[in-house]
């Protein structure tokens, strides 16, 4: 900066919070046959480890083009679409009008299969760079939440969300049927650069765009931890073992999109269930889960 001039004015503060950016008017016709092609793919377990219960994928962009390249990595360049991508020709088009897709590194269809929950996790740390992470929920219900720290909230049908992937963050499903996310990951510095001018232009809440944060009407609230509750699951120190690890961890979790836990108290009450289980490996292996999913790998 020139010595003496102003400086210039702070560009519009773009969102560093998980927000809605808008909801995109989907043609319910063309959205259910591609809905219906892609129930025919083959989907992978990649990431089982932040999984109770199923979270499947399949890649429609990425570094290969190639199916087989299932987990998130560094590349250079544009992605490549993969050919379940070419067989989705509604989402294909939705992507192109609302995206640049020169930046776009991986999109990926995810199904959260009925009574899964996912482990609260950060996206990214195995990466040299975070990308910034869209979601397009294209057959969801009112009994499925997601979680961003002590938060929970709803992402609903057609609704284009912002995700910073990198705070801890899970998802739930209660429902009968699985849940279906487009999930994009971007090489961008900023939410802001991912739009197409087009789609800017004909998306008027992108304005309102400001610090970001999930809409009131989108949280959930939940019931307020009684007296003695946290002792209760404790108590599942009797029960547990190496081949129910997965379900009493998901029994927490459930937990915690029920009542007032904070995102901490997944962790915090697991390790303490192993702890009074007198089972050292278990604790053990709940501390290595723990950092795996929120401090490194
Ligand atoms: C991902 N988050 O976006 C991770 C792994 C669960 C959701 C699986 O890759
Ligand atoms: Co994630």
């Amino acid at each position: 900066m020139t010595h003496g001039t102003a400086p210039a004015p702070a560009p519009a503060a773009a969102p560093k919070r998980t927000t809605k950016i808008t909801s995109l008017d989907l043609d319910a016709e063309r959205l259910a046959e591609d809905l219906r092609r892609a129930e025919g793919f083959a989907y992978n377990d990649s990431y089982s480890e932040f999984i109770c219960g199923a979270w499947r994928s399949c890649m429609l962009w990425n570094r290969s083009g190639d199916l087989a390249d299932t987990r998130l990595e560094d590349f250079s360049g544009p992605g490549r679409i993969t050919p379940y991508g070419a067989q989705l020709p509604y989402l294909f088009e939705v992507i192109g009008d609302v995206f640049q897709t020169e930046s776009l590194k991986f999109a990926r269809l995810a199904r959260l299969t009925p009574g899964s929950v996912l482990v609260p996790h950060r996206d990214y740390l195995e990466l040299e760079d975070d990308l910034i992470r869209i979601h397009l929920p294209i057959q969801t219900s009112r009994d499925c939440y997601s979680s961003e720290d002590d938060t929970i909230y709803q992402m609903r049908h057609g609704e284009l969300w912002f995700l910073d992937a990198t705070r801890p963050h899970s998802a739930a499903s209660f429902t009968d049927r699985d849940r279906v996310h487009l999930i994009l990951d971007f090489a961008v510095d900023d939410v802001s650069e991912v739009f197409t001018e087009g789609f800017e232009q004909t998306c008027l809440d992108l304005h309102g765009l400001s610090g970001g944060e999930v809409p009131p009407d989108n949280i959930v609230t939940r019931a307020e931890l009684l007296p003695g509750e946290r002792e209760s699951y404790v108590a599942l120190a009797g029960v547990l073992s190496t081949e129910n690890y997965e379900d009493v961890l998901a029994m927490v979790i459930k937990k915690f999109f029920k009542s007032e836990l904070a995102v901490t108290d997944v962790f915090g009450w697991f390790g303490r269930i192993a702890e009074a289980s007198g089972q050292p490996e278990l604790v053990a292996r709940v501390r290595r889960h723990e950092e795996h999913c929120l401090v490194r790998r």
